[in-house]
């Protein structure tokens, strides 16, 4: 049984695709970041972070004790390993879905979240700010659609780096891009939108999102932290 620490983001859904796509046993944990859920002491045992997602494993591919794990991309190499599943295991074809992932954790992810808050969230408008990283997002997007051009996914099969990369490119109205400027990454977006697995981890994540989660309130909890935060 997996345990998934969650809440209904990008980096959340990408665990929640692919425990939905090979139907490994889990149960949701859902941690409300907007109310600093996160700080938590017992999550922040699993996650020091302060970040979902995270998992344990309550029955590892070694030993007894249970795995815990944090980070995303780390998430979804472990369970891609655990599985067989998502990753190949040739030499070259396990390094083009590594570099991917880790193209996506470095690049795609982190500057989309710069995006995400100066272009919503930032208490004033920075012009510089949300420009840098409004075309950064759009840069990134032509690098998928480029990678697209002659491939239905990103490294081979269906892996764990178009999973990875999925959720944030599904923002894509919030990232202020259009996807007709990318018609591969438009095709590959579509492709992966209509999969059963990825329609249920949507609809799964969905459902628990009762509350709206950017108030006033959770934007101090969300963006005003510094290392006092997690001074105790
Ligand atoms: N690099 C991390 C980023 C995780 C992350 O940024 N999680 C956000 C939600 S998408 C979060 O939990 N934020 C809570 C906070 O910053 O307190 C990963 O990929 O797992």
């Amino acid at each position: 049984m997996i345990d998934l620490y969650f809440w209904t983001t990008p980096n959340g859904y990408k665990v929640l695709q692919f425990l939905e796509e090979t139907g490994i046993p889990y149960r949701l944990i859902p941690v409300n970041i907007s109310k600093g859920e996160q700080f938590e002491a017992e999550f922040l045992k699993i996650s020091p972070n302060n970040k979902i997602p995270a998992i344990v494993d309550h029955d590892p591919i070694v030993g007894n004790e249970p795995i815990t794990i944090f980070e995303s991309g780390a998430i979804l190499l472990y369970l891609a390993e655990k599985t067989g599943r998502f990753i190949p295991n040739d030499t070259k074809g396990h390094a083009e879905v590594l570099q991917w992932l880790f193209w996506q954790m470095g690049g795609l992810g982190p500057m989309a979240g710069q995006n995400l808050h100066f272009s919503h969230y930032a208490p004033e408008r920075l012009d510089y700010a949300v420009d840098r990283y409004v075309n950064e997002t759009a840069r990134l997007f032509k690098v998928l659609d480029k990678q697209l051009a002659d491939r239905e996914y990103l490294a081979g099969e269906y892996s764990i780096a178009d999973m990875a990369s999925y959720p944030w490119v599904a923002m894509y109205k919030k990232l202020k891009q259009d996807l007709s400027d990318f018609p591969n990454l438009k095709r590959w977006y579509e492709q992966i939108n209509a999969r059963p697995a990825t329609i249920s981890a949507y609809e799964i994540g969905s459902s628990i999102n009762t509350v709206p989660t950017v108030t006033e309130e959770s934007k101090k909890i969300l963006l005003g932290q510094k290392a006092e935060t997690l001074a105790a």
